[in-house]
């Protein structure tokens, strides 16, 4: 029988988060925010604007201020601090997934396995804190030259709804070790459980101003960071369109530094002399239905050598059909809701166009059942790379796989595109694996695997997925400005 694992949990906070306090919003509204299972309203969370990311913007740079509690405190401290968040998350890791799962519609137990991964990545972090140091260089002349990597400031960090608490640790981690202060704003889609993080925040130690949730749109209080000119960077995860318009909000304001995660369409090779065909459809199968196709690095397009092209067509497809799709909190259950009714339309207007150009429906194609945000698992076979789905970021439960005979042909095929987030090649044969992995333009690439990583391997794109990256100790340098000191000596010595 089918286990239901926590009915619905208690939202407890859905006040704006500044200055380690819950306010309302300086307009007094609020939005509501949405079950995706049910597509009823869960509760009202006040919304923030411009005034009040004015007022938490002023609540990080009075904590970023010289001789503040934050700026005072030794670099160890900073990392207990981290620790003890992570142990509150760690505490409250039932009730997170819960309330995960209630906001975001992500299956409960792929949704505990992204609550052990914001654990693994806080404490990831806090262990840096006092390990980030400069150099000292042996310049020309009498002088001691030497660098301090020092907080960067005001950080926003504008995040998306696919993965809302591993997103949180992802900005928040590297961002607090190295000193920074944050105002952070949660997708309005999926603001509850950063609100939470926040009464964690608190209840950790951290001092007033040092984190900051800002709950709210994006053309507005996205808008607000991202133009700000006293925030002195912004992290952005979203899509392609957005980026653009925050790295012109930079731009045109105060020059702020941008990192930016954007979309994929990530290809996933797989060659003829996979070490496993049955082990190579299923991770290429879990690769492209994992979080209902909501992930920015979905092997989205999958490229299968001629010889096992029939083969792998139909057992992709039997996967397919056996992937059982429903109430998110079942824990039989594989595949949830889309996110909302806007990206549900998105999904099904591809499959459409698919369907329209060519390419061969294998399994699935239209919406589960007759309620909710429900979409069968759909795979499409021969897909030609000029169509919409070989081409648009889909964000879907569509696996789209392609027939290819050569090396060259693959890399090529593979490559063109203006993406550059991830991709995978499954071979037996290591040196063709490994050409192919140094030839694909892409931040991150697996060999016979796929999803595989840790808070301690960076993540980011080539090309439009994005700028800089997230994780890892490459991430703190996204965080932290690079301070010469160079002091006159009387007397030099080697
Ligand atoms: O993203 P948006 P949406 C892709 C995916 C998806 C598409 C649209 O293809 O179908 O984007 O999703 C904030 N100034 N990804 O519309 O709008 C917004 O409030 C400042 C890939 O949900 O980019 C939210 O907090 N901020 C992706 C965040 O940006 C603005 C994850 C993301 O929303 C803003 C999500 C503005 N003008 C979607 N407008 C990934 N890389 O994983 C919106 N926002």
């Amino acid at each position: 029988m089918a286990k239901q694992i926590i009915p619905t949990p208690q939202v407890k906070y859905t006040q704006i988060f500044v200055n380690n306090e819950f306010v309302n919003s300086v307009s007094g509204k609020t939005f509501p925010t949405i079950n995706p299972t049910t597509g009823e309203k869960i509760c009202d969370v006040q919304e923030a604007d411009k005034a009040d990311v004015n007022l938490a913007v002023k609540a990080a740079r009075e904590a970023f201020k010289l001789g503040s509690p934050w700026r005072c405190m030794d670099a160890s401290a900073r990392g207990r601090l981290l620790y003890k968040l992570a142990d509150l998350v760690e505490r409250d890791k039932d009730y997170f997934a819960a309330l995960e799962t209630l906001d975001n519609g992500i299956p409960y137990n792929d949704g505990m396995g992204t609550i052990e991964e914001v654990i693994q990545v806080l404490r990831y972090y806090g262990g840096w804190a006092d390990k980030i140091h400069g150099k000292t260089i042996p310049i020309d002349g009498s002088f001691f030259c030497y660098t301090r990597h020092e907080p960067i400031g005001v950080c926003g960090q504008i995040i998306p709804w696919n993965f809302p608490m591993e997103m949180v640790s992802w900005k928040l981690g590297p961002a607090l070790a190295a000193g920074n202060t944050v105002v952070l704003k949660p997708a309005e889609q999926t603001p509850l459980t950063a609100l939470y993080t926040a009464a964690l925040v608190k209840e950790a130690g951290f001092p007033p101003g040092v984190v900051n949730v800002v709950p709210g749109y994006g053309p507005t209080a996205g808008a607000a960071i991202s133009e700000h000119m006293d925030v002195d960077k912004v992290a952005f995860t979203g899509s392609v369109d957005v980026g653009k318009i925050i790295k012109t909000a930079a731009a045109t304001s105060n020059l702020k530094r941008v990192t930016l995660e954007l979309g994929g369409k990530s290809p996933n090779i797989v060659f003829a002399d996979t070490t496993d065909l049955d082990e190579a459809v299923l991770v290429s199968h879990e690769a492209l239905f994992y979080n209902m196709g909501q992930c920015c690095c979905a092997g989205s397009r999958t490229f299968v050598q001629e010889e096992i092209y029939d083969e792998f067509v139909k057992k992709s497809t039997e996967r397919a059909q056996n992937r059982t799709v429903g109430n998110p909190l079942d824990t039989n259950i594989e595949s949830g809701p889309q996110i909302n009714e806007e990206q549900f339309d998105k999904v099904l207007d591809l499959i459409e166009s698919g369907k329209k150009e060519g390419a061969k429906l294998q399994c699935g194609g239209s919406r589960h059942g007759d309620k909710g945000l429900f979409i069968q698992p759909t795979v499409f076979s021969d897909v030609e790379d000029n169509m919409r789905i070989a081409k648009e970021e889909i964000f879907g439960p569509v696996q789209a796989i392609f027939k290819f005979k050569t090396i060259e042909e693959v890399l090529e095929r593979a490559n063109n595109t203006s993406f550059g987030l991830a991709a995978s090649v499954f071979s037996r044969d290591i040196d063709k694996a490994l050409t192919i992995a140094n030839s694909l333009q892409a931040g991150t690439v697996w060999v016979n695997t796929y999803n595989a990583g840790g808070a301690n391997a960076p993540f980011g794109g080539y090309k439009m997925s994005g700028n800089g990256r997230e994780l890892g100790e490459y991430a703190l340098q996204e965080y932290t400005e690079i301070k010469t000191v160079t002091v006159k000596l009387s007397q030099k010595n080697s």
